[in-house]
């Protein structure tokens, strides 16, 4: 039976990490609070809204939900000012060669994103077409680690978990892989996400024969 090919969005396929990342610390730094990019590392993967509460942790702050409602408004007009203009360069390398290998051998291609801006993205640099499944932050209740957005992924492209593989660059994902029992890759640091099966740097550093291993 076909392989199921699950990648995250923010930072496996586009590097809107960064920009997620600028719209936190604006907010944060109006608020008074230090936002470093290690800290930003516990933001990867993790809801809007469980964004928010981590940072106002962070800065020891109970706020009212009036105002929780107005950051969040804030924090995703601030994005979506930042993706605006987005196209095929800020694809990260390496992806299209792997996603076209994929399509090639016939196999599954699915995202597994907790964005609500996963569609818009991939539409602005154009590889929605490529994806046979889409499972983003409208579609699921628990966020990462909890398994459900991969699980549904899985179930939308008729593969069970075990023949699923998932591309992520957080921590949480990759720990939403694992207990879903799928073979976790981690793209990026892997000092970072240590606990992924194996690990690229990028999607460069990934030959096709690895994805040919998977499939055969
Ligand atoms: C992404 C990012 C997170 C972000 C979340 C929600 O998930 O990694 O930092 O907070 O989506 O995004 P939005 O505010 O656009 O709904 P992923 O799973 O694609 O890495
Ligand atoms: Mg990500």
């Amino acid at each position: 039976s076909k392989k199921a090919f699950i990648f995250d969005l923010d930072g496996v396929i586009v590097d809107t990490a960064r920009y997620h990342f600028l719209a936190w610390q604006k907010i944060a730094a109006e608020l008074g609070i230090e936002f470093t990019p290690e800290h930003n590392e516990e933001l990867k993967g993790v809801s809007r809204i469980r964004s928010l509460d981590i940072i106002l942790k962070l800065g020891n702050i109970q706020a009212s939900e009036e105002n929780k409602n107005k950051w969040l408004k804030q924090k995703n007009e601030d994005y979506l000012a930042y993706i605006e203009n987005m196209d095929e360069s800020e694809i990260l390398p390496g992806v299209v060669n792997i996603l076209e290998f994929i399509k090639e051998k016939n196999q599954l291609i699915g995202l597994g994103s907790a964005s609500k801006n996963a569609r818009p993205i991939l539409e602005k640099v154009k590889i929605l077409h490529l994806f046979d499944a889409i499972v983003d932050g409208n579609d699921v209740t628990n966020a990462k680690p909890d398994p459900e957005v991969f699980i549904r992924a899985a179930k939308l492209l008729n593969a069970t978990n075990e023949n699923s593989m998932v591309f992520e660059d957080s921590v949480a994902g990759i720990q939403a892989a694992n207990i879903a029992n799928m073979t976790s890759i981690g793209i990026g640091d892997e000092r970072i996400l240590h606990e992924a099966k194996y690990n690229f740097k990028d999607f460069t550093f990934m030959d096709t024969s690895f994805i040919e291993a998977f499939i055969d």
